[in-house]
């Protein structure tokens, strides 16, 4: 007791309690308060020691003032600051699940909920805990346990003290970075940061990101959008007669085909078709079927294709746009614009937690009426859930007792998931087709075939719901895949299955390779296969002039892929670009190197200066192109310009926390004017139309069908 006593009337001593302590809280809180979804031993083991080194750096600041009094009283303020920080993310979290940012806590974000009077609601009796410390460190002092040390703190101490906390951030930070690759680069979930490196480093991260926004904003002006209007416009593609308005008034289903690439259809393995259900679909007269359609991501993967299917502007050339400006920035996307221009009710269901690329926060900005999340769908079966959510076969199928709940026209979007990276199915979710997988030596080009197999077979399912129910003859129904899901490391391992020997595998190949489904599905559309070379970046004129909207006011930098003025130059988010004839990418030395689309073989550009000519013209287009759509996002102009008839968005009439109750309200209000698939259905449900095969549930649907779930987890 007396060595204790000792210790702690040092100042270090007393500085390594208040560390301790720091600790204690913030570990209860991890594991009592947060959902963080730690999942191996390491994660553990990273969340035990990250609360460690930003409490070192930031209470050994004070070790560095002389005056011994001062030093205690400013450890002591950055102690309460600390457990502020904690205590204020514990009541944040409960209400939004989510974690303080800087524009929460300055209250100046566009989204951003501060911590309001209904915070204090949201205090739990078990809080005490967090009051604990202070009232122990009360009493050490009154009892004169404790008494400031008065001796000095030499500068080289302190500066030893500051280094250890650095040095232990720096482990901290190889060991994130070795079991989440990219956790900085990409900064898809806040939630991550925070299992990975604590509060403070979150914070800190987003002070930074804050700072670094808000000064690229605050110079910006309105006649900025002079220039992008000038694009726009001498950019603007007509929409083609044939098709324009063929699918007004008509429910737009959108099917997110995660990590899903086009090699994939009308592939077979061992005799029998990876995907027999998308092979017939890309093959029905009625679906146009794009071969030539290549994804556009860069670092935010599935975040970025979203913001260029719905926003019509690229992603960013680093990190996502989504958690970088999404949650910001102002939007004229296609919920709104169809919400606004043709009554759609819009709606997103996905499987995963709803911070996960700041969805939560940018379906606001985009006009998202109803976003469904992984917490309107039960996950108590055993087995339900993988890294990125509910299976497909789940999520779809429970999706479809609110589904039938919306108000049509509804432009609905569904993001399935279990075809992700590492492309693992549990025994139970093989299929009873008996299909089997390749065996190359590579596990993940194995399993990725799989799990594509796998939401194939999701898919089918809800095709055949959506046709029982009826909604099918009212809907048009667009299909894509968001991006790669072997990357360039794991392709010349799925060379050979491709008819490539892994040895001659080169980067004409991992660029053909970008080529992701597009289809467009309508009953009485006339389809057939399209050649037409286009991306991402070219959906939402496409869509929005299927569904009989004038696309000319609108800041889109793609063209639609069915118009006779279509760009066909598809620019990949690295500036490397393909044009129907070749496919020029920028090799190490920073030239091009041109590859003929049709052999594949190198073109020698030394005796063909007007080829070298095009190609230079073709990669200005390209770089004014991304250009353009990063000045638009990194300087939030569409703030500055509304198009004509548009109401600007405002996200704070959006919540997604009692979304059940909306939708009886909604109904109960319209009364027989109600327009949802269940009213038209004379009041009944039309769930046990769909039939799922999913191993989880044994052929028992009650889990999935019941409300009751959802609605006592609302109430929470
Ligand atoms: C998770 C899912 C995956 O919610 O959308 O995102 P990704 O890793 O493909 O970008
Ligand atoms: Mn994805």
């Amino acid at each position: 007791m007396n060595k204790l006593k000792k210790f702690l009337n040092k100042r270090a001593g007393f500085m390594t309690m208040l560390v301790v302590f720091l600790w204690i809280k913030t570990i209860i809180a991890y594991y009592l308060d947060f959902n963080l979804g730690v999942a191996d031993p390491i994660q553990h083991f990273i969340l035990l020691i990250n609360p460690f080194a930003t409490s070192i750096i930031l209470l050994g600041l004070a070790l560095y003032i002389n005056r011994p009094k001062v030093s205690y009283i400013v450890m002591g303020i950055i102690y309460l600051l600390e457990s502020a920080l904690l205590y204020g993310n514990i009541l944040y979290y409960r209400q939004f699940t989510d974690f303080l940012s800087v524009n929460t806590i300055t209250g100046a974000g566009k989204v951003s909920k501060g911590l309001g009077a209904s915070a204090a609601n949201m205090a739990n009796p078990h809080d005490v805990i967090y009051l604990v410390d202070f009232i122990i460190i009360l009493v050490l002092f009154l009892t004169h346990f404790i008494k400031i040390d008065k001796s000095k703190f030499r500068k080289l101490n302190a500066f030893a003290v500051s280094m250890a906390g650095s040095m232990l951030f720096s482990f901290n930070l190889m060991i994130a970075e070795c079991n989440r690759p990219q956790l900085l680069g990409r900064t898809f979930d806040r939630a991550y940061i925070v299992k990975y490196l604590g509060f403070n480093s979150y914070l800190g991260y987003d002070s930074i990101k804050t700072a670094q926004n808000s000064q690229v904003r605050s110079s910006a002006v309105g006649t900025d959008m002079d220039h992008v209007l000038q694009y726009t416009s001498k950019n603007y593609a007509a929409p083609n007669k044939q098709y324009f308005g063929k699918a007004k008034g008509k429910n737009i289903i959108i099917i997110h085909l995660e990590s899903f690439q086009q090699f994939l259809i009308g592939m077979k393995m061992n005799g029998q078709e990876v995907t027999p259900f998308l092979n017939s679909l890309y093959n029905d007269k009625n679906t146009i079927g794009f071969d030539n359609f290549y994804h556009e991501v860069g670092q935010g993967k599935t975040s970025d294709a979203e913001t260029m299917l719905e926003s019509g502007l690229f992603g960013l050339p680093e990190g996502s746009f989504f958690t970088s400006l999404g949650t910001d920035n102002t939007f004229q996307a296609a919920p709104a614009i169809l919400g606004q221009k043709e009554g759609y009710t819009s709606a997103v269901f996905h499987g995963n937690i709803g911070s996960f690329w700041s969805r939560n926060d940018v379906y606001k900005n985009m006009g998202y009426d109803y976003f469904f999340d992984e917490s309107y769908f039960n996950q108590d079966t055993p087995n339900s859930t993988m890294e990125y959510g509910l299976k497909d076969k789940l999520m779809l199928s429970e999706s479809a007792k609110y589904l039938e709940q919306l108000q049509q026209p509804f432009y609905a979007k569904f993001i399935t998931v279990t075809n992700h990276y590492p492309f693992q199915l549990s025994e139970e979710d093989m299929s009873s087709d008996n299909f089997t997988k390749p065996d190359t030596d590579n596990p993940t080009v194995n399993g990725y075939f799989e799990t594509a197999h796998y939401l194939d077979s999701a898919l089918k399912e809800f095709f055949q719901y959506l046709k029982d129910s009826g909604i099918y003859d009212n809907s048009m129904i667009v299909l894509y895949g968001d991006h790669y899901g072997l990357s360039n490391s794991q392709n010349p391992d799925l060379g050979p299955l491709l008819g490539t020997s892994s040895e001659d595998w080169n980067d004409f190949d991992n660029a053909s390779l970008q080529r992701v489904p597009f289809m467009i599905h309508m009953k009485g559309l006339k389809g057939g296969t399209n050649h037409t070379y286009g991306g991402e970046i070219d959906v939402l004129p496409t869509i929005l002039h299927m569904a009989g909207i004038n696309t000319k006011p609108y800041i889109e930098m793609g063209t639609d892929l069915l118009s006779k003025d279509h760009n066909q130059i598809v620019a990949f988010r690295n500036k490397n670009f393909i044009t129907p004839r070749y496919t020029v990418l920028r090799n190490s030395e920073g030239d091009h190197d041109v590859y003929l689309n049709k052999t594949g073989e190198l073109v020698d550009l030394t005796d063909k200066p007007q080829l070298q000519k095009k190609i230079k013209k073709w990669q200005k287009m390209v770089n004014e192109r991304l250009q353009i759509s990063d000045t638009v996002n990194n300087k939030n102009l569409l703030r500055f310009y509304t198009p004509a008839n548009f109401t600007p968005v405002d996200p704070k009439k959006y919540d997604y926390s009692d979304q059940i109750q909306r939708l009886l309200d909604t109904r109960s209000a319209l009364g027989l004017k109600s327009t949802s698939i269940y009213s038209k259905n004379n009041d009944q449900s039309t769930t046990s139309m769909y039939h799922t095969d999913a191993s989880e549930l044994n052929g028992d649907r009650s889990s999935i069908d019941s409300w009751d779930y959802v609605e006592s987890n609302n109430k929470k």
